[in-house]
């Protein structure tokens, strides 16, 4: 017997669309309220996919659950609205990103209606508007005015498909992680937010998350922190001196030859006229290449001589100084010592060019390698000559600051965030640039500072706003003079790193939330979303979390508790949808054909939500025939009572109750179709155990729920009743399986009550086969005997 899905749910939508049901009370006890969320969508006019509904069907069914266990749940939804695919659009087919974005959103939200997702939609927000990216431009100014954001020049990243920087997080072996061209290095200005002020809390706080451990190894990584020393080397016959970044202090004895990156400033001013040609060229070649062919996939070392020396500080030896790129600029001083018996670059480059190799460190075993890189003894270096190679670090760094000619040091990898963009759909920097007063940001009142319409998008490497005159020409808000509006747009992930708090307060028009409204439901309890945000989003949302935190906007510095990422569903064919490879499932047609219960409780029964899965078609049928069978048991509901039925339910209300808890979505739903076996197979079942039952049910498919609950006479909503408990006594169960053991060994198992005597067990032991060939003829020295635990006989 089956169910008209279309027709209920769609009746159901529409009653909690009109009732609110997502809606919060806000008058809440702060110890009864949670927040849940999930990462919210970039509205592409492809529409939502399966990945979608799997994380969000999973924090729905959460939230429905928590709310029947009586708790206050925020579960909002928005847009992530800004960004380069719907410009690359307008640039092909020129319609204006805002008109594709309107529709995309549109076909969104019905696609998130039509699965019975209980958002809060008052709350609804979109990154595009000007309501929300007005306050995107105050927190940047909030951070400009703190110190915060700062403009510098600098090498960074340049996208040639996309013609806009990016930053170093956007890069991914060696191209844009979004178009696959080729990332070069470009020296220019642009604005940065100081995340490197936070290297060190960032790391330390990833202790206190429960987060995947991939996650934080990901995010401990990408913070990159290295302890080690800074030490000067003054150039031979020159004021200036250069000064190395070394993890390894306890082998500057070894040192022999210094490298500059070839972007170092100081390379023009040491390097010997001769050799200035030669090093021109090289700069050019080294600034064609990506990081990453420069470090780990450079096959063959490079570099040219300076023609210059440097006075190796511990024992005064004139030591040449070459310029090489496989030293990063961007990384500790952009400068190193060379020690080519101790470090393989170093090693591979000093044999190149011939340059000496002086030992000093001597393993305790004996090892082949020229060039030794583990730990041992120091020999060769004077003072330091016997000591161990771990404690000698802190003994030289102890040498170099009584010299003053160094100090211990830490280096993070991670680099302040490059936020600016050369690009049309993004929020604009609110800065004025004036001749006279320099960088100024735009007065408050002002703000938002809009998008202008008039501009031709496409990509020329400058700002397309600059061509903008309505919007490029400004007065100057301090001298009055004529000023220009700063053109970058701001990177997307900084709309996307505090929308969360805009859900708190989303209308609000005198601030970006309300400090109280903050505090009422922040930080988040649970936030779901894909690893692909590993470290970007995340980090980054992390950062503005510490910032608004230390400048007394909030209490708390981690924004989200727990986190945990959905697995990639895979086409049928288990590999990833892809439209290149024609296997990509749309939503749409499954919850048509199945309904929007089915569609939910199928991606859930895939596979536990963390695992990658393919998508299988023949599952989805399976899974409608479930709800199928639930629907029929409505005609055998009886008043009376079944006492095998009502053990089964209460082990299916802890079982239900405790997966749900762990995310175990798939267990819980086996579970519920046991359940439904054996109601089935009863034939008659009371209608409280099947109120219950469907009670179960409801976080999980919603729609049917409802409709089964008020066809039995249920008139409030199933969602405003109470998650059932279950009863302590009635979830034991009626026999166990007992191990016995003979002198501690297992020989058997029976069968009995948890609570059956001694007299009980010992005597079905006696019955078993396996343990009358044990015991035959020999004498009892001990019997053991634990209810529901253990049998033990020592003979
Ligand atoms: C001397 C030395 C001796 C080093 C030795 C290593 C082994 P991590 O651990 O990644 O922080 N280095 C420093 N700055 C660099 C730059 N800008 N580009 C490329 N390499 C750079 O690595 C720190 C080590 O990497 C530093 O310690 C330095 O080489 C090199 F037996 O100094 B070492
Ligand atoms: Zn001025």
């Amino acid at each position: 017997m089956s169910f008209n899905h279309q027709e209920i749910e769609k009746k159901w939508q529409k009653v909690w669309e009109s009732r609110k049901a997502g809606a919060v009370s806000e008058s809440g006890d702060r110890k009864n309220t949670l927040y849940y969320l999930v990462m919210f969508p970039y509205p592409s006019g492809s529409g939502l996919h399966v990945g979608h509904v799997e994380s969000y069907s999973a924090v729905d069914m959460l939230a429905r659950m928590q709310r029947m266990k009586g708790k206050e749940v925020l579960f909002p939804m928005g847009f992530d609205a800004f960004g380069l695919p719907a410009e690359n659009y307008a640039i092909k087919t020129g319609v204006h990103p805002a008109e594709t974005t309107q529709t995309a959103m549109e076909t969104f939200r019905t696609q998130l209606k039509s699965i019975g997702l209980s958002f809060d939609w008052d709350r609804e927000i979109s990154t595009a508007d000007p309501e929300y990216y007005r306050w995107t431009q105050w927190l940047f100014l909030l951070f400009f005015k703190n110190g915060l954001a700062y403009r510098a020049k600098s090498p960074v990243n340049w996208c040639t498909g996309c013609h806009t920087v990016l930053a170093n997080e956007q890069v991914l072996n060696g191209v844009c992680e979004r178009c696959s061209s080729e990332v070069m290095q470009k020296e220019l200005e642009q604005w940065f937010f100081k995340i490197t002020d936070f290297a060190d809390r960032l790391l330390d706080g990833l202790d206190t998350l429960d987060w995947p451990d991939r996650i934080k190894a990901m995010q401990r990584n990408w913070i990159g922190k290295s302890e080690g020393a800074k030490v000067a080397f003054k150039v031979k016959d020159s004021e200036e001196s250069i000064d190395v970044f070394t993890t390894r202090p306890d082998t500057l004895f070894g040192a022999t030859y210094i490298v500059l990156s070839p972007e170092h400033p100081l390379v023009e001013k040491i390097a010997v006229d001769t050799q200035l040609a030669e090093i021109e060229v090289y700069q050019k070649e080294a600034a064609k290449k990506s990081a990453l062919e420069r470090t780990e996939l450079q096959k063959d070392k490079t570099g040219v001589f300076t023609g210059s020396y440097a006075i190796n500080p511990v024992n005064g030896e004139e030591v040449p100084v070459w310029i090489a790129d496989y030293v990063m600029v961007s990384y500790g001083t952009g400068a190193i010592m060379a020690v080519p018996a101790h470090d393989e670059r170093d090693f591979e480059f000093a044999t190149k060019y011939k340059l000496p190799i002086r030992n000093v460190v001597e393993s305790s075993a004996p090892v082949k390698d020229e060039c030794f890189t583990g730990n041992g003894t120091v020999i060769n270096s004077g003072f330091l000559d016997g000591t161990l190679t771990v404690p000698a670090k802190q003994v030289m760094i102890d040498w170099l600051k009584k010299e003053e000619v160094g100090q211990g040091t830490t280096t993070y990898r991670v680099r302040d965030w490059l936020v600016s963009r050369q690009r049309y759909w993004g929020a604009p920097i609110p800065i004025i640039w004036c001749e006279k007063c320099g960088a100024l940001p735009v007065p408050e009142e002002d703000l938002p500072v809009l998008l202008p319409t008039d501009v031709d998008f496409k990509p020329t490497g400058e700002s397309p706003l600059a061509n903008s005159e309505s919007f490029h020409d400004v007065k100057c808000p301090a001298c009055g003079d004529d000023a220009r509006r700063e053109s970058d747009t701001m990177d997307t992930f900084v709309d996307s790193s505090w929308y969360y708090l805009r859900y708190c307060d989303p209308k609000n028009k005198e601030a970006f939330a309300e400090k109280e409204k903050i505090e009422q439901w922040c930080p988040v309890d649970l936030y779901v979303g894909g690893a692909e945000h590993a470290v970007m989003h995340l980090l980054y949302a992390r950062f503005f979390a510490y910032a608004l935190h230390d400048l007394g906007y909030t209490t708390y510095e981690e924004p989200f508790l727990k986190l945990r990422n959905q697995g990639l569903i895979l086409g049928p064919d288990g590999e990833k949808m892809s439209k290149s490879r024609g296997n990509v499932v749309g939503p749409d047609s499954v919850i048509s054909e199945y309904g929007a219960d089915a569609i939910r409780l199928y991606e859930m029964f895939l596979g536990p939500l963390e695992d990658a899965k393919p998508w299988d078609t023949k599952g989805i049928v399976g899974v409608r025939r479930f709800l199928d069978r639930v629907w029929s048991v409505q005609n055998n509901v009886i008043d009376g009572e079944d006492a095998d039925l009502l053990r089964t339910l209460h082990k299916t209300i802890k079982k239900v109750s405790s997966d749900l808890d762990q995310l175990k979505f798939n267990t819980a739903i086996s579970a519920l179709m046991v359940m439904t076996n054996e109601m089935i197979a009863a034939k008659n079942v009371p209608r409280n155990i099947y109120l219950t039952f469907v009670q179960l049910l409801a976080p999980l498919a919603p729609h049917i729920a409802e409709e089964i609950w008020e066809s039995l006479g249920r008139d409030e909503s199933i969602f405003v009743s109470s998650w059932p408990e279950f009863d302590a006594e009635l979830v034991i169960d009626n026999e166990i399986e007992l191990a016995v053991q003979i002198n501690g060994k297992v020989r058997a198992t029976i069968t009995l009550a948890p609570d059956a005597d001694e007299e009980l067990a010992m005597g079905l032991a006696r019955e078993d086969k396996n343990i009358q060939k044990y015991i035959e003829g020999k004498e009892f020295k001990k019997v053991i005997y634990v209810a529901g635990r253990i049998l033990n006989i020592v003979l």
